[in-house]
């Protein structure tokens, strides 16, 4: 534990001007156990033993990755780990990287939760920010920082935030929940200076009605700006020790933690402490915000996320709110994957396992307990309590223009450490290392997870494993983020039951019992109990298309004709194992169809055979004319992306030589595999280049990218692409798709029984990123002058912003002349001096320039799956049926 010699003015030194940026840091960082002499001027001060403020390592830079977010103004550090890919800012240090910097952490690997992006205030207007007190209150008013700094008390109090989330991986290994993965780093430590809100609440005087306090900060999200509540009688209650706050370890805030002003509130789950303080509202009633009510709260273990979602009553029951944090502990060493030489009694030495403990509400931790025993027998580790040191200052001392708020607290609002010496011969004896604390008012660690829908406040005992390999014992953590597994990932795959109370490795009859880990739907057919041999999966055999997913064998045959990919995707799938691919593009209720295709179960020589094709050798080495082929991924290098507008860019991929055809029929897709940088995850998707087929050696590919919000997580393919680097190799693999535009308004329909059809009028309905199929067919129709097809293009977007290849477009419009009708329609631009038409793809639209059901007319559909449904059903009730419609 870092500890120091920290310099602290007396009350006669103190100054009392507004000062947002605080003077330098405390002058001293020298360990408190040097004895060498101090020099003269530090000697001129009293000197404590106190945990300091970390050096900070400032200036950071702004990141290449952060350059094309919203958040383009922010400094961040590198080393902090991308939960949520690269926007919003959601992160946690590595834990070690955490858990090495002491009590205090820098505020640089200090964890962030960001719902949105981070709102941009220069330092010469931190000052002047403003926020104002109103609702329930005799005398409403609107403060500024330098108000606050002027006429209120100033206190510093080290106190730890935790994200309700931290350690949330392991209940999204056991089960799905509707957040994102927390390692165990969510929780960080602060010197937090600012003002009491029990002070400055005296001086609005609530009414007697009031009982709430409602926060609002000043990120504008997807469902407003982020708010949320407390109790009114908490706030005004100084021993709950609630700030506003504008300084971190003696600096003003970092952007993301709130610059220029905070909430913090001691105890509490770190979603209540609102940052970029904009409005406090006394209320009769909680907080309606929408991240209050859908966010930090453990609904009941039964309710599933689609219970929840089609019952909102479930959301504004105030009893599952959460305030108060759980007790909960995690282990920092042995770290994650940490190896030793097996020893013998020779080698053997002693081995300090270590950690961090925190309680909620201010409640202390008053033991943290080990087991290496499976929980039959305990050990007590030595906690310290670093923040008890802040008590013995004397009462005038000041800090930043503060003064120490701690020492006549009877609270703790700060994680401790707890640590105990092992042999390492029994750290290796035993299966694993269970770790559990307990607080003052005895709550304790539970053996089970409560899994609950959020996954919000997981605290079951932090369990090591201990692997033995090789002579060597290697430890391993839970989870672990990026591309490493934690012993529970590795548990699953190995098909362990994670909750039967023994992690998968107690007696047998245990299992039998609990409940099983329920996250996958069934694909197979229990009937279906044939074993089938390679030599069946790979015959040519007609009226039969059997693939493989995850070992099983389907046969595709029945559903060529309904396949929503097309014919070709079963077609191309024969004789192969595509659980990857399959996988990855298909919905639950797409995955719930499967037992009616489901045949049987491929033999153990068959997977065999199948994990080792025939070597690639057998393959012609002369150059490929064409790059697709539909059952081979080929790789192709990413030269070139530009950046078209803050969230769309156009990827150029070189091919494998500068002759080569892409081999993409015009109406196809090809299907693209990456892996994701932060999770390591295979993502594939179906997209449509923009570029001609004809063009030889490149493609381009327009992407949109879907950023993440509160709701959403974004785009997991399309953030992905994102942040590859040029030169990054991807995977291609086609064509695939429905439709095949021959020209001259012959259509080729890839069904069951390919047929070809005449056509004399395209009408074209589209939506957003759904553009770049229909562009491809209706510049093959503008480029051809021989070609007299119709084409009419219905495209709806939000803003004109949002318009994709507009340019491009309204040139096809002009060449293509009486051939091309094009209408833009937009359902949420506010500027005046659109001339276009507003709304979204509707009916009134369709019928006017659809109209009812004509022979030799077909309508091509590309959108969002809502705009397809209604499509759809505008469609069939102005008489089309589904052989004339082709939904992308
Ligand atoms: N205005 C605003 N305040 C916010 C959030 C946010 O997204 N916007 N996130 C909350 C959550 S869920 C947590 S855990 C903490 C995280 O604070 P930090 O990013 O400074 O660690 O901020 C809280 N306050
Ligand atoms: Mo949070």
């Amino acid at each position: 534990m870092k500890t120091s010699a920290l310099a602290i003015r007396t009350a006669e030194q103190s100054e009392n001007e507004p000062m947002y940026l605080p003077p330098s840091p405390p002058a001293s960082h020298k360990p408190s156990d040097s004895d060498d002499s101090d020099s003269a001027s530090e000697r001129s001060e009293e000197t404590y033993d106190l945990p300091v403020p970390p050096p900070s390592t400032y200036p950071m830079e702004v990141l290449e990755l952060d350059k094309n977010t919203p958040d383009a103004h922010v400094v961040r550090d590198p080393r902090l780990i991308r939960l949520t890919g690269v926007h919003p800012f959601n992160t946690e240090a590595p834990l070690s990287a955490l858990y090495d910097s002491g009590f205090l952490t820098p505020q640089e690997l200090f964890y962030v939760r960001n719902h949105g992006p981070v709102p941009k205030v220069e330092d010469s207007e931190s000052l002047d920010w403003t926020f104002t007190i109103d609702g329930l209150v005799d005398n409403p008013v609107t403060l500024s920082v330098r108000d606050l700094q002027t006429e209120f008390r100033q206190v510093t109090i080290p106190i730890t935030l935790v994200c309700a989330g931290n350690r949330r991986k392991e209940q999204n290994t056991v089960r799905k929940s509707n957040g994102f993965s927390w390692g165990s780093a969510g929780v960080s430590t602060a010197l937090w200076t600012g003002v009491l809100l029990s002070d400055v609440l005296e001086r609005v005087r609530p009414k007697r009605k009031g009982r709430y306090m409602c926060m609002e900060g000043a990120d504008k999200l997807p469902n407003g700006y982020y708010g949320t509540s407390v109790k009114l009688a908490w706030a005004k209650n100084p021993e709950k020790g609630m700030l506003l706050a504008w300084a971190m370890n003696g600096e003003p805030l970092q952007p993301d933690h709130g610059k220029p002003l905070r909430v913090v509130i001691p105890g509490q789950i770190g979603g209540r402490s609102v940052k970029w303080l904009k409005k406090l509202t006394i209320t009769a009633a909680p907080s309606d915000n929408w991240y209050h009510i859908y966010d930090n709260r453990v609904l009941p273990t039964m309710v599933t996320p689609a219970m929840a979602k089609e019952d909102p009553t479930w959301w504004t029951d105030e009893r599952y709110a959460i305030y108060d944090l759980s007790v909960n502990a995690a282990c920092a060493y042995p770290a994650h994957k940490e190896e030793h030489p097996a020893v013998t009694p020779e080698t053997d030495f002693t081995y300090k396992v270590q950690g961090y403990a925190y309680g909620g509400g201010g409640r202390r931790i008053t033991r943290v307990e080990i087991s290496l025993d499976k929980g039959t027998t305990w050990r007590l580790t030595d906690i310290t309590y670093p923040e008890d040191r802040y008590r013995s200052l004397p009462d005038d001392a000041t800090y930043n223009n503060s003064t120490f708020d701690v020492a006549d607290r009877e609270t703790s609002f700060c994680w401790s450490f707890w640590s105990l010496s092992i042999p390492m011969s029994e750290l290796q004896a035993a299966e694993d290392v269970l770790v559990r604390a307990q607080d003052e008012a005895m709550n304790i660690m539970p053996r089970d997870m409560y899994w609950s829908v959020l996954g919000m406040m997981n605290n079951p005992w932090f369990r090591i494993e201990v692997v033995h390999e090789g002579g060597k014992v290697r430890f391993e953590h839970p989870t672990a983020l990026k591309t490493e597994d934690g012993w529970m990932e590795r548990a699953k795959r190995e098909g362990r039951n994670l909750v039967d109370g023994y992690w998968g490795k107690g007696p047998a009859a245990a299992s039998a019992a609990a409940v099983e880990v329920q996250d996958e739907v069934k694909m197979t057919n229990p009937a279906s109990t044939r074993v089938v041999e390679y030599e069946e999966l790979v015959a040519e055999r007609e009226g039969s298309y059997l693939f493989v997913v995850n070992g099983e064998v389907y046969d595709g045959a029945s559903y060529l004709e309904g396949h929503p990919g097309g014919a070709q995707s079963i077609i191309s799938a024969a004789g192969q194992d595509v659980s990857e691919e399959f996988l990855a593009i298909h919905s639950e209720s797409a995955k719930a169809m499967m037992p009616t295709y489901h045949i049987g179960t491929l033999s153990p020589a068959a997977r065999r055979t199948l994990a080792s094709p025939p070597t690639t050798t057998a393959i012609s080495t002369a150059l490929r004319p064409v790059f697709l082929d539909p059952k081979r991924w080929i790789n192709a290098t990413l030269t070139t992306k530009r950046v078209v507008s803050s969230d769309t860019r156009i990827f150029t991929f070189t091919l494998e030589h500068p002759d080569q055809l892409v081999g993409l029929p015009i109406g196809q897709h090809l299907m693209i595999k990456i892996q994701d940088e932060n999770t390591k995850e295979t993502i594939i998707r179906a997209y449509t280049p923009i570029s001609c087929s004809s063009r030889k050696g490149e493609i381009d590919l327009l992407i949109k990218v879907y950023f993440g919000n509160e709701r959403w997580k974004g785009g997991k393919m399309t953030q992905a692409m994102d942040v590859l680097g040029m030169g990054h190799r991807v995977q291609f693999k086609g064509p695939i798709g429905k439709l095949v535009y021959k020209g001259r308004g012959e259509v080729n329909l890839s069904t069951a029984s390919p047929s070809n059809v005449k056509i004399r009028r395209f009408n074209m309905i589209c939506g957003g990123t759904g553009i770049t199929p229909i562009f491809q067919v209706l510049r093959a129709v503008v480029q051809d002058a021989e070609d007299a097809t119709e084409c009419v293009v219905l495209y709806g977007n939000r803003k004109r912003g949002d318009i994709l290849c507009g340019k491009e477009l309204e040139e096809l419009e002009r060449l293509g002349g009486s051939k091309v009708k094009l209408i833009h329609t937009l359902s949420r631009e506010t500027d005046p001096t659109w001339k276009g038409r507003r709304g979204r793809v509707d009916n009134v639209l369709i019928e006017a320039e659809v109209g009812e059901r004509r022979e030799g007319e077909l309508v091509l559909v590309c959108g969002p799956e809502e705009m397809e449904k209604d499509v759809r059903r505008i469609c069939t009730e102005l008489g089309w049926g589904e052989g004339d419609m082709c939904f992308f």
